[in-house]
């Protein structure tokens, strides 16, 4: 009989793909090529009421069995496969003596390994360390550094407010480190001799100026105290810094809490390192002008001593506040402040 035999063929054919399939996609076409909705068996199937009973009786039983047998087979190699799967994973083995793949030692970051080298000097020449508050009060930050609600002086350390339910005044991501002086002041007597290192925040942002940036602020405050012993402490700290060749100036400005008041400024390294490449166009750091301000200073005002209760006439003293970024820019010749705070690796791991 014509369909006895293409039942055995189908049988010889299935046994043959049955063996070849050997992942979960090619069992399932196995699958639909002899069971599915048109599958080979299926159709035989289907047209059994075409059959006469007597044919239909050996034709289904033989047909059936051949069903029962594929499905249990397609079941039993499915079973085998995931087993095979999971003896695969489980044999794949680690080797744990490979060296690792090692990150290798870190360092400190520029900007912080600047900012340690400028404390130490300071240290070195007798100051003390003192930190403040980051989120500070409008009292500390620019009321008590005689700069009073609306003084012009405020439009260059424009900040984040920080709203604080409860607490009478605003609050505000400091913009110097300079309010460290008064609080060091309102709970100790002079002499005093101490620097505060720190993050200070200001709506600021090109290849100089940072929106975050840190600052070393400075203060001496004793007897007799002179214009002279700043430009003293100053000089020496640059030279300890940058070398004796490099040039400092003093440059008369104007902060309100300090009066007479300097801005100090050192001959632009950048301009220096690259003099050729720049004959046509001016330094971006510089702006062409050779030099660039590292930090202001001045003799404390007698308003900032009388509002922490020091008695202008019976002491005197100066302040300074640096700019730590700046100083990194020009110990090793870095022309985009920006480059500092994107966190790439090519950049950092120059140092
Ligand atoms: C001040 O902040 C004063 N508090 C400094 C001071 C202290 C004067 C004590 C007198 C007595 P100034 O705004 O100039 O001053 O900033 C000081 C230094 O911070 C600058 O010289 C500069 O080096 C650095 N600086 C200022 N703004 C930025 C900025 N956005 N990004 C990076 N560095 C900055």
């Amino acid at each position: 009989m014509e369909t006895i035999e293409q039942l055995s063929r189908l049988e010889a054919e299935a046994r043959t793909v049955l063996n070849a399939a050997t992942t979960p996609g090619a069992l399932h076409a196995v699958k639909v090529r002899f069971l599915g909705r048109n599958g080979e068996l299926t159709s035989i199937l289907h047209h059994m009421g075409a059959l006469t009973p007597e044919e239909r009786r050996s034709i289904g039983r033989r047909a059936n069995e051949l069903k029962g047998w594929l499905e249990a087979e397609l079941n039993r190699a499915a079973t085998q496969l995931s087993a095979r799967q999971i003896e695969g994973a489980l044999a794949e083995t680690v080797d744990v003596t490979l060296p690792g793949r090692g990150e290798g030692p870190g360092h400190a970051h520029p900007v912080i390994a600047t900012l340690e080298r400028i404390t130490d000097i300071f240290v070195r020449m007798g100051f003390s360390i003192f930190e403040g508050p980051e989120i500070e009060s409008d009292y500390y930050n620019f009321e008590a550094l005689n700069m009073p609600a609306d003084h012009p002086a405020r439009d260059m350390h424009d900040t984040f407010y920080v709203e604080t339910p409860g607490i009478k005044g605003p609050l505000l991501l400091r913009t110097h480190t300079s309010p460290v002086q008064i609080r060091v002041m309102e709970s100790r007597r002079p002499p005093l001799r101490m620097i505060a290192p720190g993050a200070v925040y200001r709506r600021d942002a090109d290849v100089t100026h940072s929106p975050m940036f840190h600052q070393v602020e400075g203060l001496l405050v004793d007897e007799g105290v002179a214009m002279s012993d700043l430009k003293g402490v100053l000089t020496t700290f640059v030279r300890e810094l940058f070398g004796p060749e490099v040039p400092v100036r003093f440059r008369p400005s104007f902060f309100p809490f300090t009066e007479p008041s300097a801005e100090v400024d050192i001959g632009c390294v950048i301009c220096r390192m690259a003099r050729a490449d720049l004959s046509k166009q001016p330094c971006r750091v510089c702006k062409g002008t050779g030099w660039l301000e590292i930090l202001g200073a001045g003799m404390v005002h007698p308003a900032v001593f009388r509002a922490v209760r020091y008695d202008p006439r019976s002491v005197s003293g100066f302040a300074f506040g640096l700019g730590v970024e700046r100083v990194a820019m020009l110990m090793h010749g870095i022309d985009d402040i920006r480059l500092f705070y994107t966190g790439d690796m090519r950049f950092l791991e120059q140092f």
